[in-house]
């Protein structure tokens, strides 16, 4: 797998220079500044190239842009409102000026409203660092309390409703603002910054949007964007819900594996795929994910691997994020269903046979603690989890190598898997 790394560009208290000594073999970026719905300038495509491509002292880096994330949806299309048509439109733009500048994978997400959704920032772990967490509870305080929704009670079970009340009597008004802000202001990478009052304007904008209509848009955005993009050679990869389960209220429609079947099928290209990320599916315990790798294979365009612990039963759950081998998904499973859909595709001969990945998240360790860079994109927590993932992937095509050379020792015709792991050699 192509190992990449997350930058957010030159404004990152982690550089490029970084990611080189991270062992990162390309870069995944976006232009974070250009807002949501306007059309990306090649011009401006070029300079972050450029910089991804140069170490501060004018040295080549020797990495470039490997996949975009994201280009953002707008509000716009998600809702079928105001102009909607304009800026698809732009988005068609947009993809053309990527492919131009050859880069061929574009990862995006269809979630109402918020992004990533988190808590709690920097939640004090075992080990001295810290990490990200989500609490149903403190979540349910801010809906019921905080944003006061009208409808918030009927979201909740009893028990959570209880509890979130008894936080809510027990915050501070800087806890308050905390959460508040954790949850509305954006995360890294968000397309969309809202206050409560913007956020409540935002809401009743799906008063009229369920489920089944939200499925709808997301698919009529694709029918229009994906025979341009498979003309452009560009695979299109759409981030899962993270986390996958409805929040405020809003329908989330790309949580579980019933989700993507019914959007990837409606839009049945190779150019309409999947970004796999095991931390945002891993935090539901219906999501059985290296089903869902064999099941989507050859769909999948782009990889996050990170891990959760969930901390709470239920759909709705709490959880926090683990270090990338600890948590409740089997990492070792992931990333051997995904090293044999790498075969299969270099048996095949595809020209995409190597999937990008990257390290998600990382929790802010040793020298993260004082650096402060993006949360959720410390430089050293990631390191450690690339580290960790970069093991495993030895390990396992080491291991199939060398049976696959005892198999053809013995004789005998080694295995269909085993012979696609020998080919990757
Ligand atoms: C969080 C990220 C997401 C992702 C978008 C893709 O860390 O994985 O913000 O970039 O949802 O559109």
């Amino acid at each position: 797998m192509r190992q990449t790394w997350r930058w957010f560009g030159p404004v990152d208290k982690v550089t490029v220079a970084d990611a080189r000594q991270a062992g990162a073999e390309a870069i995944v970026t976006a232009l974070h500044h250009i807002p949501t719905g306007d059309e990306w300038p090649i011009e401006e495509i070029v300079q972050r190239q450029a910089e991804v491509s140069v170490l501060p002292d004018g040295s080549p880096s020797g990495l470039r842009w490997d996949v975009v994330e994201s280009l953002p949806v707008s509000e716009a299309i998600k809702t079928q409102s105001a102009d909607w048509r304009g800026d698809i439109e732009r988005y068609k733009k947009s993809l053309t000026h990527i492919a131009r500048s050859k880069i061929e994978t574009v990862c995006y997400n269809f979630m109402p409203v918020l992004d990533w959704t988190r808590t709690d920032l920097a939640a004090p772990m075992q080990h001295g660092g810290t990490s990200m967490r989500f609490d149903i509870y403190d979540f349910a305080a801010f809906d019921i309390h905080v944003l006061a929704r009208p409808s918030a009670l009927d979201d909740y079970p009893k028990h959570v409703q209880d509890e979130a009340n008894k936080r809510a009597d027990a915050m501070s008004d800087a806890q308050i603002g905390r959460l508040t802000s954790n949850i509305v202001a954006g995360l890294p990478g968000a397309a969309e910054h809202w206050t409560i009052a913007t956020l409540r304007e935002k809401l009743s904008d799906y008063q009229h949007i369920d489920a089944t209509r939200m499925r709808q848009n997301h698919i009529d955005f694709l029918s229009e964007v994906v025979p341009y993009a498979e003309q452009l050679n560009i695979r299109m990869c759409c981030h899962p819900d993270d986390p996958p389960f409805p929040l405020l209220g809003l329908p989330r429609t790309m949580s579980t594996s019933e989700d993507f079947c019914t959007v990837l099928s409606a839009v049945d290209s190779p150019s309409a795929g999947l970004t796999l990320c095991t931390g945002s599916l891993g935090a539901r315990p219906d999501n059985d994910i290296p089903a869902m790798v064999t099941e989507f294979a050859p769909r999948i365009h782009f990889v996050h691997l990170r891990n959760v612990t969930r901390q709470t039963e239920g759909v709705q759950c709490s959880f926090f994020e683990d270090e990338h081998l600890e948590g409740d998904t089997d990492m070792v499973a992931v990333l051997s269903a995904l090293l044999a859909e790498e075969s299969r595709r270099r048996e095949e001969g595809c020209a995409d046979h190597e999937i990008p990945m990257r390290p998600d998240h990382g929790q802010d360790i040793l020298s993260d603690l004082q650096r402060g860079a993006q949360p959720g994109y410390p430089a050293i927590g990631r390191l450690k989890g690339l580290a960790e993932l970069r093991g495993v992937m030895h390990a396992l095509t080491t291991q199939t190598r060398q049976q696959a050379a005892l198999g053809e020792h013995a004789g005998g015709a080694a295995p269909q898997e085993m012979r696609h792991a020998a080919s990757d050699a």
